[in-house]
């Protein structure tokens, strides 16, 4: 028998997965998490129905949420991840030299079962240079005494238990846990289904930070490929980089210094959209 994963976006577009098997399902206190083994795309962690990451294409997304805002820094020691309970950004991260990471997740049972399943991801979050919180993200930066360098939200679509993270209030708290030279980068969707979303944050970024950028990458397994970081500074300037990746860091598999710079560069339709006139 054929088994087939449905994920569907909205009443007009969904997308069909041949599975050749499935992993892992459970109901958490959150949300529906399932693994499965896809035909075309390897392993792939499904959350509430929708696709998070897939063993072909996470290098693409977790090389580009975690170096663009790492390289742009000059001396990143902080680092905090919102949400990433798979481990994918984490692992990017700590191939930067001297930095501790904090991770805050709300759903525990992402980080095991990625931890059990998906181990090229989830074993990052053994490393010592990792501190877990299971934690509401919201609270946590309302909360929290600790600064940070750089905040990375790394969170699923704004329905369920992340559509707080998409909100003015959260990225408030982002800005009060930055230290005075720090930035944030955010996940924020495609710009071709969520529009509205992308220019509100873009708004709301720009309001609160002296800098605000969007970029934007292709990850195949995501709605329609196309999709979109935003990224949010005090001080440093995405577009100077401060540092190039060394040797021993030239390992990637997407990142290169001229792909830093070409993220930035946004067709005509996306600079549309981020001027809320799409
Ligand atoms: N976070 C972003 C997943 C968004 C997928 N949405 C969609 N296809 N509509 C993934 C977490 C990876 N660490």
């Amino acid at each position: 028998m054929e088994l087939w994963l449905i994920e569907e976006h909205t009443p007009g577009y969904s997308v069909n997965w041949k599975i050749k098997q499935t992993i892992h399902t459970e109901k958490t206190a959150f949300q529906h998490l399932a693994v499965v083994e896809t035909v075309d795309f390897g392993r792939a962690l499904i959350l509430d129905g929708i696709v998070q990451v897939t063993q072909t294409d996470e290098f693409i997304y977790h090389e580009m949420i975690a170096h663009v805002p790492l390289f742009t820094h000059p001396n990143p020691q902080n680092v905090l991840v919102i949400g990433g309970g798979d481990g994918g950004t984490v692992r990017e991260i700590l191939k930067h030299p001297q930095v501790q990471v904090d991770l805050v997740e709300i759903d525990a049972r992402v980080i095991e079962n990625c931890r059990r399943f998906l181990p090229e991801l989830g074993q990052a979050l053994e490393d010592p240079r990792v501190q877990i919180v299971v934690a509401d993200g919201i609270e946590y930066v309302k909360q929290t005494e600790k600064r940070y360098d750089i905040v990375i939200i790394d969170s699923s679509d704004p329905i369920g238990p992340a559509t707080g993270l998409f909100s003015q209030e959260f990225y408030q708290g982002v800005y009060r846990v930055l230290k005075a030279d720090g930035l944030m980068v955010a996940q924020t969707e495609s710009p071709i289904f969520n529009k509205e979303l992308l220019s509100g944050v873009y708004a709301d970024l720009q309001e609160l930070f002296p800098l605000a950028y969007v970029y934007l990458t292709c990850v195949p397994s995501y709605i329609a490929g196309f999709w979109t970081f935003s990224l949010a500074s005090k001080k440093y300037d995405p577009l100077q980089p401060a540092r190039k990746p060394s040797l021993a860091e030239g390992a990637f598999r997407y990142y290169t210094p001229e792909i830093h710079h070409a993220t930035f560069v946004l067709p005509p339709f996306v600079q549309k959209v981020l001027k809320g006139n799409s």
